[in-house]
């Protein structure tokens, strides 16, 4: 295992590399061309700047999320083709750049969701929060106005405007595609892409929908066990993979994250690791990493990953914003350092008590 934290670019960031640096743990960073549409081509001088200036504050690319998946490959259509080529060119190019970890999801029109971006808790810190009953009687149309004004004036990943301007249209091309369509548009999607990746030995890595179900009538197919299993023996190679991010899978109490992450063995090729607390049936906020602030047992599930043999990056996700920082929702920096620490300290734990 190593922890990283993920770092979303010059620019885009607010929090800096040497920050990261200094938390004792994180050696290296996730990270992305923030600025990348989905289909866009990935320039080899363009990662190669990026992973120069990470390199130059001393910390390594352990690994990129996420390079989005254009909507022609999710829904199939004639186009897809196209899209595909030039994904396996930006694959090539990170592969050549010896960066050997992707991370993307397959999540149709809205990337993960949340209601309430600064919910207040007990302590005064904010956090992201979730309420089914609001996703059941907003108007889609509003979702991304919804978000944009809780950002702190930051671009959040996964709600980029520019695409969800064209949200009609968007809706309009998903209308046909069921769980059943979608699955097999992301079976033909790992197919054509997995030579690349054994050559360039470039583990995929898929994030889990969050939340885990399906919103606005739209498909979700990566939210569970069965869906995780099945997809890993569908396109069975060890470099199609899973990111096992505990805050998604989480969302819904039924999945039990420790025998989920026992079954896809060799599989998780990253973690997303962050805690959550269920308040009530549809809906949850995102507590603070430690065990006793929310609902799932973080020693069991870090427990699990060692089991495994896990020698992946780790990340805790999305953390509160706490001691007055205005950060991008979720990615504060003192919250996620502070869930880095505990993090390393169970698995410092497990090493040594083995
Ligand atoms: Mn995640």
């Amino acid at each position: 295992m190593h922890m990283t934290m993920r770092w979303f670019g010059p620019g885009y960031d607010p929090v800096t590399l040497e920050q990261i640096r200094q938390v004792p743990v994180v050696k290296g960073v996730i990270s992305t061309l923030y600025a990348k549409q989905p289909g866009e081509l990935w320039e080899k001088a363009e990662i190669a700047a990026l992973k120069q200036e990470i390199e130059d504050s001393g910390l390594t690319v352990a690994g990129i999320e996420s390079v989005n998946i254009h909507d022609a490959i999710k829904t199939g259509a004639p186009e897809r083709d196209n899209y595909i080529e030039t994904y396996i060119k930006t694959l090539k190019h990170i592969g050549q750049a010896d960066i050997h970890l992707v991370c993307y999801n397959f999540m149709p029109v809205f990337d993960w969701t949340r209601t309430d971006l600064a919910k207040k808790r007990a302590d005064g810190s904010t956090t992201m929060a979730y309420n089914q009953k609001i996703i059941d009687t907003i108007d889609p149309n509003n979702m991304q106005a919804l978000i944009e004004r809780q950002s702190n004036g930051f671009m959040l990943a996964g709600w980029e405007p520019e695409r969800l301007a064209r949200l009609k249209e968007l809706f309009a091309l998903y209308d046909t595609v069921n769980p059943e369509i979608l699955f097999n548009n992301l079976k033909y999607f790992l197919e054509q892409i997995m030579p690349t990746c054994d050559k360039y030995n470039i583990n995929m890595a898929i994030h889990p929908d969050d939340p885990a179900w399906a919103i606005f009538g739209l498909s979700r197919i990566v939210t569970n066990q069965e869906q995780l299993l099945r997809l890993m023996s569908a396109v069975d190679n060890v470099h199609n993979g899973v990111t096992l991010c505990t805050g998604s899978l989480g969302t819904n109490p039924n999945n039990n994250i420790p025998e989920i992450i026992k079954s896809l063995k060799n599989r998780i090729h990253f973690a997303h690791i962050r805690n959550l607390l269920h308040t009530a049936p549809g809906q949850f906020e995102e507590a603070a990493h430690i065990s006793v602030d929310g609902s799932l047992d973080m020693f069991a599930i870090v427990k699990a990953l060692y089991d495994n043999g896990f020698d992946g990056p780790i990340r805790p996700d999305h953390g509160r914003n706490i001691w007055g920082e205005k950060g991008m929702p979720g990615y504060g920096l003192y919250d996620r350092a502070l869930g880095a620490m505990y993090l390393y300290g169970l698995w410092e734990a497990l090493e040594k008590h083995a």
